[in-house]
């Protein structure tokens, strides 16, 4: 619109000079002034021109420096938004990597935690399982001992066994039936002692059980049953330390008892009365033949085990003892039992090379467990009377005997010699015989013994 404006005026500025042209000639000076004039308003325009020019110059220059510095802001600004960008990322990782560890922190913490609660739990647990154990051990020494008692104290027990003790120590009822009530003089006394003597009791039982009467009773008018009685408190004393239940569950697994003795004491017998017991319990045993010697042994000890319920291991008569015990004891182990019972072959404890032949047993079982046998039970023939002391002291010494069992106290007049061996050695007597069937094997019990003994009635 400018342009064409200019064109306009230039058009106009023609069409003057044209006009001015076929104007009349002018003077020289009229000339002159005229391109004076025409000159001027050149140099004016030009001026104009140039001023513009110039304007125009400026302002483009400050149109280029302010897109400079334009560009140069944003430039600017653009810098600052990706290093706020960058900045923001790098923030935003090292956020992430401190959350990623707070993480891990926290689930390691809780691991542990996790850990350490697992522990207490499993701890807690062993202590209660612990603590069972020792209830359930507790709960059965007592069921035993409650049991003991029951029998020591059931008339029939004590019929059975004052049967036998009275009719065997017929001696020593009839002879103090015979004192009758009598005045506790030097001379009773001294008929007190040899009563007590000749029934097996012992020089030295004899001896301080009569002191010990003399102290409270000397020159006193004393009845029979008072007598009864009092002797049946003195011996008690004597045996009271040698009563002691034994809990074959407990100790070492395999417990491995081996059972010795004079000929026909009673030890199959006894074996198999014990693995009936066992049987109950719930106990996993092995009865082992260990009399190679007979075949009756084998098929003897078989019975009883068929009867329990609890194998037997054996091998042909003449077989080596000692082999056939290594063979159980490694197969016991094996099959994780409970109990070994071991049967051997009866030998008198005179006869040098049979008593080797137990020591040779008990050095193989050593082999085997260096602290087996964990029981030797020596089993006392209730009949023999004073003999038992010698075998106490025989196999003793060749297989370090742990224990007594006395039977046969159904029928006998020498049960007195238990009171001897009780005072003589330091040994638990756990069971006694008074049968041949399961159930005659009976805890000892010192008070129904002596009270059996000197047959005083129970109370
Ligand atoms: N009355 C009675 N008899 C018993 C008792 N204990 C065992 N007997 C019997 O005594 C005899 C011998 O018993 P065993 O068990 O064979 O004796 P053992 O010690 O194994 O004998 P050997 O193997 O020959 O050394 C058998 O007839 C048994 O029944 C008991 O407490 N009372
Ligand atoms: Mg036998």
């Amino acid at each position: 619109m400018i342009l064409w404006f200019g064109k306009k005026k230039k058009a106009d500025e023609m069409k003057a000079a044209g006009a001015a042209m076929e104007a009349p000639e002018l003077s020289a000076d009229e000339l002159a002034a005229q391109q004076a004039e025409a000159a001027r308003l050149a140099e004016e325009k030009a001026e104009i021109e140039r001023a513009v020019a110039e304007a125009n110059k400026a302002w483009e220059q400050r149109q280029a420096r302010e897109a400079e510095a334009a560009a140069a802001e944003s430039a600017r600004l653009e810098e600052e938004a990706r290093r706020a960008e960058e900045a923001a990322a790098k923030a935003g990782a090292e956020e992430a990597a401190r959350l990623a560890a707070e993480a891990e922190a926290a689930r390691k913490a809780r691991e542990e935690r996790d850990a350490a609660r697992a522990k207490a739990e499993a701890e807690l647990k062993l202590l209660a399982d612990r603590r069972e154990a020792e209830r359930l051990r507790a709960e059965r020494e007592a069921a035993a001992r409650a049991a003991m008692e029951a029998e020591a104290n059931n008339p029939g027990f004590m019929a059975r066994l004052g049967t036998g003790l009275s009719r065997s120590s017929s001696r020593l009822t009839q002879g103090l039936a015979a004192l009758g009530k009598r005045k506790l003089d030097e001379d009773t006394l001294e008929e007190l002692q040899d009563l007590l003597i000749t029934s097996d009791l012992g020089a030295k039982v004899a001896a301080r059980v009569t002191k010990n009467l003399s102290k409270e009773r000397f020159d006193r008018e004393i009845s029979e049953d008072e007598i009864r009685l009092a002797l049946a408190e003195e011996i008690t004393e004597v045996l009271k330390p040698r009563e002691k239940v034994v809990d074959f569950s407990d100790g070492s697994r395999p417990r491995i008892v081996l059972f010795v003795g004079v000929n026909g004491s009673g030890k199959t017998t006894t074996i198999g009365k014990i693995a009936s017991k066992l049987k109950e319990q719930g106990a996993r045993a092995l009865l082992v033949a260990g009399d190679t010697f007979r075949a009756a042994a084998i098929e003897q000890l078989t019975v009883w085990g068929d009867r329990a319920g609890i194998p037997v291991m054996s091998k042909p008569t003449g077989a080596d003892a000692a082999g056939l015990v290594y063979e159980a004891i490694e197969k016991a182990k094996a099959e994780d039992l409970d109990l070994v019972l071991i049967d051997t072959a009866g030998r008198l404890q005179n006869k040098a090379e049979l008593m080797a032949e137990l020591e040779k047993v008990v050095r193989v079982i050593r082999k085997l467990d260096p602290t087996a046998p964990h029981d030797v039970i020596l089993v006392l023939d209730a009949t023999v009377g004073q003999n038992a002391l010698s075998q106490v002291d025989a196999f003793r010494q060749t297989a370090g005997v742990t224990g007594l069992v006395m039977t046969k106290l159904d029928g006998t007049a020498k049960g007195g010699v238990l009171v001897a061996i009780a005072e003589a050695y330091d040994l638990p007597i756990h069971f006694i015989g008074i049968g041949e069937k399961a159930e005659d094997l009976r805890p000892f019990s010192a008070e129904a013994f002596s009270r059996a003994l000197v047959g005083a009635t129970a109370g």
